[in-house]
């Protein structure tokens, strides 16, 4: 092959890959949490279970603040509690509410009574806008609230 047409071939090659690139990053489909459901386990702690869903099956890191009236926080882990973080969803490809995860939420600087829980969602934590939020009203952390839908605002 001569060297301009060696040339060309590379250079389209080249291009290529770059179009694709593009098309990965349009495509990405961003995450979401599709539901929760708090079971206490003690005065103080409560098990938080939620649905992450992602159309890629990446990772998703879950950010979580809660609501109160006047007051906020952000959700304290328990102890021993699964992280928030690199959360898989392959295994929840195929389910229309995601894959399942629960943690640990400890109950000490939350409020007694029902509050909303802001959840954020990001399958690309270290580049590009922050991910979505959902939330859930009339949450009690302290009763067994039963699947709670997660919405956008
Ligand atoms: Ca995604």
């Amino acid at each position: 092959m001569p060297l301009s047409a060696r040339l060309l071939s590379a250079l389209t090659l080249s291009t290529f890959a770059i179009a694709c690139d593009g098309d990965l990053a349009l495509k990405n489909g961003r995450p979401s949490v599709t539901w929760v459901e708090t079971t206490p386990i003690d005065s103080n702690t409560s098990a938080l279970t939620l649905w992450v869903k992602d159309a890629e099956g990446e990772a998703v890191d879950v950010a979580i603040r809660w609501e109160a009236g006047s007051q906020s926080g952000d959700l304290v882990l328990a102890p021993g509690s699964a992280p928030l973080t690199a959360l898989p969803t392959e295994l929840g490809l195929t389910l229309e509410e995601g894959q399942i995860h629960r943690i640990q939420w400890d109950l000490t600087d939350v409020p007694a009574g029902a509050l909303t829980l802001v959840l954020t969602v990001d399958d690309r934590p270290y580049e590009g806008d922050d991910g979505d939020t959902y939330r859930v009203t009339d949450l009690d952390p302290r009763a067994d609230s039963g699947p709670l839908p997660a919405l956008r605002p």
